[in-house]
């Protein structure tokens, strides 16, 4: 199974390539993959597994975390109560957003990342609906709207295939300036 061991962290090479587009159909090893990322997610949600392996609770995570260039990204979005179906779980293959809303939304509380083992403070401005296509991992082509926060973790992910890092979006002279037309969530 994948641990915190198999995510390479910021400084890393992968981190800042930009990840090549996977074909169909997929090979044994692309499948294994999209299955171990999203089991992953899973297990980094589940307080046991989580603790016993030293997991960060994670609703994202894309294929260049892991080292390989690929365009491949999971999300776990949990439902609002426990128990609840989620919100968001898919493996997306090669995501593409293909428009998106004028209005730009941040979290509160700014982002962190399972690559980056330091709070890095500031908000983090995203569109609030994206329209993303991408296969999964049988090939069949998707084209969906997202909003707010599930917008807010496809557009992370998406990002670490460009190999660009949630901090590249903060404002660098003033990390907590934020336009008046931006919706804080959370
Ligand atoms: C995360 N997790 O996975 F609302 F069950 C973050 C980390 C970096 C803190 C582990 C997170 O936000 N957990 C969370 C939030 C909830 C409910 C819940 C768990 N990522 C994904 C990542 O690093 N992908 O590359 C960072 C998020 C920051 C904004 C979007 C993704
Ligand atoms: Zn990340």
């Amino acid at each position: 199974m994948l641990t915190m061991d198999n995510i390479v962290r910021e400084g890393h090479p992968a981190l800042r390539e930009v990840a090549k587009p996977l074909t169909f159909p997929l090979s044994e090893e692309e499948r294994t993959l999209a299955h171990e990322m999203m089991a992953f997610l899973e297990n980094s949600q589940d307080p046991d597994i989580s603790e016993e392996y030293g997991l960060r609770a994670g609703v994202g995570l894309a294929a260049p975390q892991l080292a390989i260039p690929k365009r491949m990204i999971a999300v776990l979005i949990p439902g609002e109560y426990e128990d609840d179906p989620p919100e968001l779980k898919a493996v997306m293959v090669n995501p593409k957003i293909v428009s998106h809303s004028v209005e730009n939304i941040c979290l509160k509380d700014g982002e962190g990342c399972l690559s980056v083992d330091r709070d890095v403070p500031g908000f983090v401005v995203r569109h609030t609906r994206i329209t993303v296509t991408y296969q999964d991992i049988n090939g069949k082509t998707f084209k969906k709207r997202f909003k707010e926060y599930p917008a807010i973790v496809l557009q992370h992910e998406i990002d670490h295939l460009n190999g660009i890092m949630f901090y590249d979006h903060i404002n660098k002279e003033n990390p907590l300036n934020l336009d008046d037309d931006v919706k804080i969530l959370g």
